[in-house]
């Protein structure tokens, strides 16, 4: 039987792609000089659309595939995938969940520590003599003990807040409603009063049009200068003006990100700040999740083409 063409949106890691290209025709959008010209020649063929979570899949590249009938995300986030054009036409989409919760937490409790104890500046202290010629590097401020936030108690705010309670922190978290899982965890509905409260805030929220700069002006305001911001979700829940303004003025005290407003490329002014932990997106970067993630991505395509119900659907 003829294999289904599918468009791969952007690169996998090299173990992906020859399982990928052995059960199906790929056509790799991400290495097209022209791609309107790319997508014209090669989306009437199209059935299936690989893509990787932050690259997602727009309207205009979905109306390029007349024929397409499913999208595959490596992600658990699919806000870059154009629902209302999937439903218009009853395109199917896939994520995948649960596989890379337990590195994402991790990286989040990681980004916290290394934040909060001045981890990069002291090996700096190190490498570069000040241990020797200053003497002490500056004392930092503890974790154990302390309050945290967590915005959006979803599978990842959930093991986020697992690993919290081994550092003995007093958590609340701020969700939709109340989730009967969250014991031990105050529940406060209003973002603005859990920052007030927290001097680590998580965002572990899903990002939707809804959730859009739901960490603004105010939350960081809440949050203060002696607070932490930790987002291992997407920029667009940030307003990351504010965020740079607060982080600038010291209004805020210090922000450990994984994700960027138009990245990889980012606002430059974060580069220049001395209270930023910078990551590059890489919060479910291990070889283990990333092998899970790549191999459910075929195993929902596989399953679509086949006529088997559809794994970890989204829509
Ligand atoms: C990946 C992600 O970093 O799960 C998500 O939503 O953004 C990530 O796990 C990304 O899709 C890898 O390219």
């Amino acid at each position: 039987m003829a294999k289904p063409h599918i468009l791969q949106v952007g690169p996998y890691p090299q173990w992906d792609e020859e399982p990928l290209n052995d059960a199906f025709q790929v056509h790799r959008y991400f290495e097209a000089e022209d791609k309107h010209a790319f997508l014209t020649q090669v989306g009437p063929q199209v059935r299936g659309i690989a893509t990787r979570g932050e690259l997602g899949a727009n309207r205009a590249m979905i109306e390029a595939c007349p024929n397409l009938e499913v999208i595959s995300v490596y992600g658990v986030g699919y806000d870059a995938v154009d629902l209302p054009a999937c439903r218009e036409r009853s395109i199917r989409v896939t994520n995948t969940p649960d596989v890379l919760t337990n590195d994402v937490a991790d990286l989040g409790i990681a980004m916290m520590l290394v934040q909060s104890r001045g981890m990069i500046g002291a090996e700096t202290w190190v490498k570069d003599g000040s241990w020797a010629a200053k003497g002490l590097y500056p004392l930092k401020r503890r974790v154990w003990g302390r309050k945290a936030g967590i915005l959006g108690l979803g599978r990842i705010g959930f093991e986020v807040a697992k690993r919290l309670k081994g550092f003995d922190m007093d958590i609340a978290y701020s969700d939709v409603s109340a989730k009967p899982y969250a014991e031990g965890m105050e529940f406060i509905s209003d973002p603005v009063a859990l920052a007030q409260r927290s001097d680590f805030l998580f965002v572990t929220l899903a990002a939707s049009a809804e959730t859009r700069h739901i960490v603004g002006k105010d939350v960081i305001a809440a949050l203060g200068p002696e607070g932490m911001l930790i987002n291992i979700s997407r920029a667009s829940n940030i307003d990351e003006e504010a965020l740079l303004e607060a982080l600038e003025s010291r209004k805020l005290g210090s922000a450990a990100l994984d994700v960027f407003e138009g990245e990889p490329k980012l606002n430059p002014r974060f580069l220049a700040l001395d209270n930023v932990l910078l990551q590059p997106h890489h919060a479910s970067g291990t070889v283990e999740t990333r092998k899970a993630m790549g191999q459910l991505v075929r195993d929902n395509l596989t399953a679509h083409f086949d006529g088997r119900a559809l794994l970890t659907p989204v829509i």
